[in-house]
This record gives structure tokens, C-alpha cells and sequence, in this order.
């Protein structure tokens, strides 16, 4: 490994380097980052855009007093790598390893976890009025992407800054993408000011002053030039008329500028933000070139950036399937926030250009975009992930349900998501959902039931959901999609002593429990619920006159989920039959490898098998009968 990174234990490290030293560390890092995530897979792209913008504000500020906020929190391995995880950096996003986000647990440098969009500015609000409320000195630096400007939750917090603190600074970490490229007046709008012929002279301009002289006269040299130039462009510039004040665009790998700046803004009393223009990808071709590749992935080659291409994933089969259904109706509309390539959306997107909306980090006006249009007779899809969702449930309850509007949401990533964590399982999405009159709730056992389950929602005159996993599919033979009947569960295997359900891609595991016991003696029916709602009651009423037990098995807690269901439709049916729940348990799960998770959590047939056991030990066993 290159000397200077060994060297670095803490951001004091940092501080005697020469801005010289600094730029070679700025390498090491980039380099460092290429290899590891290689084995490990990660966000390269966004990370090999902040090494400079990171070593420049823990060269100036001092964490852990002084607090840095990162949104969404994808692109601090820098930051890791720098506040002395250095040497647990190979296990990022591994069992048991650091986690590839922000987290309060992990480091004192981690001061607010993140993992989803549009949070760091109103958290860092937060922050500074406590400090002011507490008389306290320290810094506090809220780090946003470009794209975390399409999200309205930054705007609610712009709303409020310069009302209620002084001291607080934004940085608008600009590289014109978001996962795809960034959409959008707010994107066009920084867009204009990067390529604003005015602005790269001035930049130009700051850079050579900020370089010859340094410090805060060259700051504010830059400032006033800036400002006569914003004068003569906008002159309502939008984060003034917000009540910050702008600086920039500076260039974000232009360690001396940067380290000048924040030094400069560092002193500032009014609200600030910093305006820095990264490349995302920065020192990785392939990253550079396949910018939307590269924002996040597995494994790859470090020296060519390829990646072993996989099985068909449930996005994928969500898109064909999509396809084919807009092909025949016309009325189907696409929405994604943000996502079209994590929910396969792109693939849609060149068969039906103008029937494809991407709105940006914004899932609650994803769903209530959705909801106009359906009452002007679309179908409109929302494509977005069941942890994401999560942002846009009162728009579910109060515009989609309550006016029983024919949206269908697809619930990509519904389960537990793996290596990303806590922040990305997608685990409540039953629990949100279930309760909300109207709401008919799917899973599919395998991709053919997926294309299914969309084509039935079509049918439908209210809101519907499908929940899928990540992943790859079961792999089955391509059929024509159908209509199924709405409330019907499918019986995979009858069998008199226990009934064995296993919900959408874990109906496997309610398969080879049934085998087992059935190894054991015991008569066991396999049931695919296909609806969470409405519950095939009458089934369940017929199974539950003659089993012993029922087991259910879930990707999702426990708590409010499809098991729960189950119980609850006994529980008013009046039957006492016990029902065995194989889901996650009431507490936030950590990131790891599904199956190894699974193992520690019990969700295993071995568990259930164990827990099941004894309910049926009332049952005579055939062996035992035979013998
Ligand atoms: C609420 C929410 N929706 C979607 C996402 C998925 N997501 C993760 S990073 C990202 C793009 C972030 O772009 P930007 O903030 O500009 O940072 P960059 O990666 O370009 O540095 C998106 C859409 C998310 N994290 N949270």
C-alpha cells in the first residue's frame, strides 16, 4: 500500500500534510477505493467524486465536534477511510463489516445515519439550532447531492434555514447525475449555471486569485465578482432569495480552493452554500464512461471495471412484463422516482418514451403524479422500492386510496435487501399497507405470477400492490400473462394436518418443510397466499377445521405482517388452531448476506420445523401407526 494512507489514523493526521501531500493522498485514496470495492462492490462512482471535497473539510473542520452530514450517505468512504477505519475498510457492506452508509453506531464521526434521499439538510438544521440553543461554537456541514435538490424534504428545510440559525453550511455536491442523470427544473437550473460561459471565466478567475493570494481576501474577491456576475445573469438567484448565501460553482477537486473556502465559510454569519462541481467516477474510466453502471455494483474487474453478467432479476422481469402489458393497453403509464434503472424502468423506457415519467427523488409526488392521472383514466405503474415507499404513505392513504384511484405500486426490493442494511430492507411494506382500506396486496411466487398479478391490477377499479424481492427470479417458462381471481390463494400440495403457507418468493421454504414433515409422517398442505389482502378466508377456514397448526412463512417482520394476517382472519373466524410465523423479528436488522441473516434470525425451515413440531404432536405419526 502507498505510504501516505498507512500514515493516516484520524483527520489530525490530515493537517500537517502540504496541500502537495494532500493531492497524492487524493490518489492513494481513489486508488485504494478501486481495489477494494472491487472485491467487495459498492458506491465507487459518488465516492471517487468526493475524495478531494472530503480531505478539504477534514482539513479545516475538526469532527467529532464539528458535525458532517452527508445525504443519503452513499459517499463517505472517504470519510471512513479517514476518521480510522482505514484497516476494516475490506469489510464494507460484509457480514459483520462496517456499514457502506453513515451510522451513529459505527464511529463518533458519524454523527446522523442516513441511507435514503433528502434528509441531511433538515437534520442539520436541527443541529445548529440545538448548538445555538445550547450557547455551543461548533461547525455544522451538510453535504447534498444535486439530485437531492429534486426531493422535497431539502426544500422544506431551505424554507426554514436562515430563519432560524446563522451558522450552518450547505454543500451542493453538483455532478449532474443522480442515479441516471438528473431530471428536472432543478437540474436544468444548476446545469445552466455550470455551463454559464460567465461563470467558468469567474471560476477560472477564483481559482488563479485564490491560488496566488489565499485565505478570506481572496474569498471574498471571488464573492464580489461572482456577485456582479449573478446580478447581470440571475438576479434572483435561488438559494439567496432563500436567505443563504451562494458561493461557487468552485471546483471540487481543487484541493487549495476548497481548503481556502471552507476556511473563508467556516466564519461566515449568515447560512451559506457552497456550490462544487465533482466529476462522479473520477480516476476509473469505466466509471467515468458507465456513469449510471458505476453509482453502485457488486464486484468488477479493477482493471477494466466489468462485471459478471447475472441471472434475469425480478426488476427485470417487472419491465418485459410492463411492456408486454402497455403494449396491449394503452392506458398504462410508468412512473420511477429516481430509479430507472434499479427497478428496471430503463428497460421500458425505449418502448414507450412518452408513457416513461422519471420525477426525481420524489416518491410522495411520484404517487400523487399518479393519482392525477388515473382520474383522467390511466393505469398508471409506480415503480418504487418498498423501503422507499415508505416516504409516500399518507399520499397511498389520503390520494390513491381514499379515492379509490387505480394505481398500481410495484414493490421492488420488498424483503430484506442484503448487503446495504437497514436503511434499504425493505421489510414494513405489508405492515404500511395491509391497513389501509381499498389496497388489494400481492406476491408472486415466481415472474410468471408477477406479470399476473400486474395484468389483474389492471382490472381493478381501486389501488393494488405487488411486492417482490431483489434478486434473481425462479427462473420458469415464459407464459402469456392472466387474469387471476382476486382473493384466491393457489393449493400447491393438499394435506390434512398442517397447512403450510409460504408467501411470494418463499413458497420454496413452505415447500421443503412440507417434505420434511412429511418425511416424518405428517400430512402437509402447501399453500401460495398469492393475495395479503384480501386473505383467502375461505381457504383458511377450510384448512382450519381440519389441521393441527398453520405456519406462515415472510420476507417481513413479523409485527403487522402477512402471518399476522393469517391469524387475525382466524382469530375472527373463531378458530384456536395455532399459527407458526416465520418472519423477521421486532428490531432493525443489520446488513449481511440474506441467507447467513436468515440463519441468525430463524428464518429457516429447520426453525420452523422446530416450532411446528410439537403442535402436532397430537397427530398420530403414521410411522408410529404403522408400527
Ligand atoms: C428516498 C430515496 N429515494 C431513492 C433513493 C435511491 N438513491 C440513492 S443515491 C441516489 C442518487 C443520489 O444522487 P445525488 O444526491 O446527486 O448524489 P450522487 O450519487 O450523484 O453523488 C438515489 C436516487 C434514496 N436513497 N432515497
Amino acid at each position: 500500500m502507498a505510504a501516505l494512507l498507512e500514515s493516516i489514523h484520524s483527520p489530525a493526521d490530515l493537517k500537517s500534510l502540504s496541500f502537495a501531500q494532500m493531492a497524492q493522498l487524493a490518489e492513494e485514496i481513489r486508488e485504494f477505493l478501486i481495489q477494494s470495492l472491487s472485491r467487495t462492490g459498492g458506491h465507487l462512482g459518488p465516492n471517487l467524486g468526493v475524495v478531494e471535497l472530503t480531505l478539504a473539510m477534514h482539513y479545516v473542520f475538526n469532527t467529532p465536534e464539528d458535525k458532517f452530514l452527508f445525504d443519503v450517505s452513499h459517499q463517505v468512504y472517504t470519510h471512513k477511510i479517514v476518521t480510522g477505519r482505514r484497516e476494516q475498510f475490506a469489510t464494507i457492506r460484509q457480514p459483520g463489516g462496517l456499514n457502506g452508509f453513515m451510522l451513529r453506531t459505527e464511529c463518533e464521526h458519524d454523527c446522523y445515519g442516513a441511507g435514503h434521499a433528502g434528509t441531511a439538510l433538515s437534520a442539520a438544521l436541527g443541529m445548529a439550532v440545538a448548538r445555538d440553543m445550547a450557547g455551543g461554537t461548533e461547525n455544522i456541514v451538510a453535504v447534498a447531492g444535486d439530485a437531492a435538490f429534486t426531493n422535497g424534504i431539502s426544500f422544506e428545510a431551505l424554507n426554514n434555514i436562515a430563519d432560524q440559525t446563522r451558522r450552518l453550511i450547505v454543500v451542493l455536491n453538483d455532478n449532474e447525475w443522480s442515479i441516471d442523470r438528473n431530471v428536472g427544473a432543478i437540474a436544468r437550473y444548476f446545469h445552466r449555471i455550470v455551463t454559464n460561459e460567465h461563470y467558468q471565466h469567474l471560476h477560472d478567475f477564483s481559482r488563479k486569485v485564490v491560488q496566488k493570494i489565499g485565505g478570506q481576501t481572496a474569498v471574498n474577491v471571488m464573492r464580489r465578482a461572482e456577485e456582479a456576475a449573478k446580478g447581470i445573469l440571475w438576479p434572483s438567484m435561488l438559494f439567496e432569495e432563500f436567505g443563504l448565501e451562494y458561493y461557487g460553482p468552485v471546483d471540487g477537486h481543487n484541493l487549495p480552493l476548497l481548503v481556502e473556502t471552507f476556511k473563508f465559510l467556516k466564519n461566515a454569519d449568515r447560512p451559506v452554500l457552497l456550490h462544487v462541481l465533482t466529476q462522479k467516477g473520477r480516476g476509473f474510466q469505466p466509471a467515468m464512461d458507465l456513469t449510471k453502471k458505476f453509482h453502485g455494483l457488486g464486484p468488477y474487474d479493477p482493471e477494466t471495471g466489468k462485471t459478471s453478467a447475472g441471472q434475469q432479476t425480478w426488476s427485470e422481469a417487472f419491465a418485459n412484463a410492463l411492456v408486454e402489458l402497455a403494449n396491449q393497453d394503452s392506458r398504462v403509464v410508468a412512473i420511477t422516482a429516481a430509479m430507472p434503472n434499479g427497478t428496471g424502468l430503463d428497460l421500458f423506457r425505449p418502448h414507450h418514451p412518452n408513457r416513461y415519467f422519471d420525477v426525481g427523488i420524489a416518491e410522495e409526488h411520484a404517487v400523487i403524479f399518479a393519482a392525477g392521472m388515473a382520474t383522467r383514466g390511466f393505469r398508471p405503474v409506480c415503480a418504487i422500492y418498498s423501503t422507499f415507499l415508505q416516504r409516500a404513505f399518507d399520499p397511498i392513504v389520503h390520494d390513491v386510496a381514499l379515492q379509490k384511484l387505480p394505481v398500481l405500486f410495484c414493490l421492488d426490493r420488498a424483503g430484506l435487501s442484503g448487503d446495504d442494511g437497514p436503511t434499504h430492507h425493505g421489510l414494513f411494506d405489508i405492515a404500511y399497507l395491509r391497513g389501509i382500506p381499498e389496497m388489494v396486496l400481492m406476491a408472486p411466487k415466481d415472474e410468471n405470477e408477477l406479470a399476473d398479478m400486474m395484468k389483474t391490477a389492471l382490472t381493478l377499479n381501486g389501488p393494488s400492490a405487488v411486492r417482490y424481492p431483489r434478486g434473481p427470479v425462479a427462473g420458469v417458462q415464459h407464459r402469456a400473462p392472466q387474469v387471476l381471481p382476486v382473493g384466491k390463494a393457489e393449493v400447491i400440495a393438499d394435506g390434512s394436518e398442517v397447512a403450510i403457507l409460504g408467501l411470494g418468493h418463499m413458497l420454496p421454504m413452505a415447500i421443503d418443510l412440507a417434505l420434511k414433515l412429511e418425511a416424518d409422517g405428517y400430512s402437509a398442505a402447501v399453500i401460495n397466499p398469492r393475495f395479503i389482502k384480501p386473505l383467502d378466508n375461505r381457504l383458511l377456514a377450510q384448512y382450519a377445521e381440519k389441521v393441527a397448526a398453520f405456519v406462515t412463512f415472510e420476507d417481513h417482520v413479523k409485527m403487522s405482517g402477512f402471518g399476522s394476517a393469517v391469524l387475525e382472519a382466524l382469530e375472527e373466524m373463531g378458530s384456536k388452531v395455532p399459527v407458526v410465523r416465520i418472519a423477521w423479528p421486532d428490531q432493525f436488522i443489520e446488513h449481511g448476506k440474506i441467507e447467513a441473516l436468515r440463519q441468525k434470525y430463524g428464518l429457516t425451515v429447520e426453525e420452523a420445523q422446530k416450532q411446528v413440531l410439537p403442535l402436532l404432536s397430537r397427530s398420530q405419526r403414521r410411522t408410529l401407526v404403522a408400527s
